[in-house]
């Protein structure tokens, strides 16, 4: 198959807010840099939701949704070195190319080489590898791991182990990881410190794991939905509290108290600004930090009284967790092996790829952390 043209399936969103519809698309084989990979198993992460729903500024339409994904590279364009034909690879939403600004700095996993394109939908060279019914698709995220098929930038790829099962891999391409990550990475939670994670999803819930490897003290998880306090003390929380629950106090007032002063750090693990508000507010004077981790939607806008700022509390974000693929997505995977970082108990649900528009239902539901779709 290598230099031809492959039709296979793929769940194409054409519209903003529509159902995905199931379709025989043509993926184009890899041009100078970019990777054909035969994507096996692929996560749905909030994102890919948060995109088709139309709220997110850069979403663009028809496009193949998707960046939680796992598979075996078909073939390669010329050039490529770091991975080749057989290797079971994870994608990355977020490159890394070892050499621009952004990676020589030391100080982010950002990268800033493909980034521009990345945003628009379209390989480093302006063009799309997609194509269905006459039509260019638009890629996204640099991954597009909704088809059966995917083309991507070299850069947007890592070899892992062959002996890792995929339909597990995939999850280290976005939710675990960056939970894990934003605990052990962004924010380097010291030992002792006491922490409140707001939101029990996949992220929320990784970044307990994260926190419980760097010896957290009190790990406090904040949710609106009750079920997701079993969810929390099953992965180590020490506390759970549902805001609804709180009698005319409100969530920062309540942390404030349980930690004698405020949070060492605190993670919005939501997308909603006014949560992302309450955690900043929940940290302790003079060193608190919080995490941004959600993505919220177009239009909203964070803000606090600056004095919260002045006197010490610090508000950050990360994408990925911090995390730099292709230099460190293979340790994650070998803890997994070892049994020191979980995801297995992450999978709640198992569909096929004529099950993606169910998987985005069950997303919603309240009770399903991941769902794996078998593609
Ligand atoms: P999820 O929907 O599974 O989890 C969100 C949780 O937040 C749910 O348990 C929900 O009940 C809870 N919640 C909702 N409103 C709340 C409120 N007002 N107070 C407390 N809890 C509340 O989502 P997920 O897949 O875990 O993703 C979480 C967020 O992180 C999403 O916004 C997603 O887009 C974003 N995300 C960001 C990155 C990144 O790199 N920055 C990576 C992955 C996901
Ligand atoms: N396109 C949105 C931003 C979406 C966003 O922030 N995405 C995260 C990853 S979420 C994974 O589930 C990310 O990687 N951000 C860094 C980046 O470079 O996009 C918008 O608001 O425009
Ligand atoms: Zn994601």
């Amino acid at each position: 198959t290598a230099g031809k043209t492959i039709t296979c399936k793929a769940a194409v969103a054409w519209e903003a807010g529509k159902d995905l519809s199931i379709e025989d698309i043509e993926v184009a084989p890899p041009k100078a840099h970019e990777v054909r990979i035969q994507v096996h198993y692929t996560g749905v992460c909030h994102t890919d939701a948060y995109t088709l729903s139309g709220k997110d500024p850069e979403g663009a339409f028809p496009i193949v949704l998707g960046h939680e994904g796992a598979g075996i590279v078909e073939s390669v364009g010329e050039g490529v070195t770091n991975v080749k034909p057989g290797d079971h690879v994870v994608a990355l939403y977020t490159p890394e190319c070892m050499e621009c600004k952004f990676c020589k700095s030391g100080k982010t996993n950002l990268c800033g080489k493909i980034r521009a394109t990345q945003g628009k939908g379209v390989m480093p060279d302006g063009t799309s590898r997609f194509k269905c019914k006459g039509k260019d698709l638009l890629h996204f995220m640099g991954t597009s791991t909704f088809s059966q098929y995917t083309v991507v930038a070299d850069i947007s790829v890592v070899a892992v182990q062959e002996d890792a099962p995929m339909d597990r891999t995939c999850l280290l391409g976005c939710g675990i990881t960056t939970g894990y990550g934003a605990a052990r990475v962004t924010a380097n939670v010291e030992e002792g410190s006491n922490i409140a994670i707001f939101g029990a999803g996949c992220v929320g819930l990784s970044v307990i794991q994260g926190a419980l490897i760097n010896k957290a003290g009190r790990i406090i998880v904040v949710d609106v939905n009750p079920s997701k306090e079993e969810w929390s003390k099953k992965f180590g929380a020490t506390d759970f509290v549902n805001p609804n629950d709180l009698k005319g106090q409100s969530i920062q007032e309540k942390l404030i108290e349980m930690t004698d002063g405020g949070c060492d750090y605190t993670f919005d693990c939501t997308g909603n600004v006014n949560v992302m508000r309450a955690a900043l507010e929940a940290c302790h004077k003079g060193w608190g930090q919080s995490i941004i981790i959600g993505v919220a939607a177009a239009g909203q806008e964070i803000s606090t009284r600056p004095f919260q700022l002045v006197t010490g509390r610090v508000w950050k974000g990360c994408a990925f967790g911090g995390i730099k693929g292709r230099s460190q997505m293979r340790d994650l995977v070998s803890d997994y092996q070892k049994g020191a970082l979980k995801v297995d108990e992450f999978i709640t649900h198992r569909k096929t790829l004529g099950g993606m528009n169910n998987a985005f239902e069950t997303m919603k539901d309240g009770d399903c952390i991941r769902a794996v779709v078998d593609m």
